[in-house]
């Protein structure tokens, strides 16, 4: 019986860990060098980065991820000393399967700009992140409100503002 119950236990733990880890993409388009579509194990040959932030609920999670300039940076997106000019009025609208969408602008993520930490997390107290939330998501714990720690994310677009 209790042999069952650990056998359970650990496949379970196998299963939330090993989950999408290489089956789900998210892509990286738009305004980039290189289009990327990139699963949990793309990401762990990014630099990783560990913070801890509050959830929506004021509780205090360490999030495991690589930070978003990263990502962009692999991508070949304008940024250090290329921010600059008509680079300037790009933006980043990141899409989730459910439709929803945000935009960041150049400058809050890149780290030249900005002390502001936007990490695309995969893991939160060292395990996978689940399917409501994951298996990407943002965390943006400078932002006073959650609408743009945005889940299941499905694409980064860089786009060109048009006025
Ligand atoms: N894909 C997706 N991400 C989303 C949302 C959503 O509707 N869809 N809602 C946002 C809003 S408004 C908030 S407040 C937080 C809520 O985070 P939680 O689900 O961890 O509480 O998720 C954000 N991320
Ligand atoms: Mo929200």
């Amino acid at each position: 019986m209790a042999l069952t119950f650990v056998l359970l236990g650990m496949l379970s733990f196998y299963s939330s860990f090993c989950q999408d880890s290489g089956t789900s993409f998210f892509s990286v388009e738009g305004e980039v060098l290189r289009s990327l579509n990139l699963s949990v194990n793309d990401l762990h040959k990014l630099k990783s980065t560990e913070l801890k932030a509050k959830d929506k609920d004021g509780t205090e999670h360490n999030f495991k991820g690589v930070s978003l300039s990263e990502v962009l940076d692999s991508a070949g997106v304008t940024l250090g000393n290329q921010l600059r000019g008509a680079n300037l009025a790009k933006y980043v609208l990141v899409q989730a399967t459910d439709g929803y969408e945000v935009v960041f602008s150049l400058p809050e993520i890149d780290p030249e700009f900005s002390n502001e930490q936007i990490l695309l997390a995969y893991q939160v107290d060292g395990r996978a992140l689940q399917p409501h939330d994951g298996p990407f998501r943002l965390v943006v714990p400078s932002d006073k409100k959650h609408a743009r720690w945005i889940r299941q994310i499905k694409t980064i677009k860089v786009l060109f503002s048009k006025s």
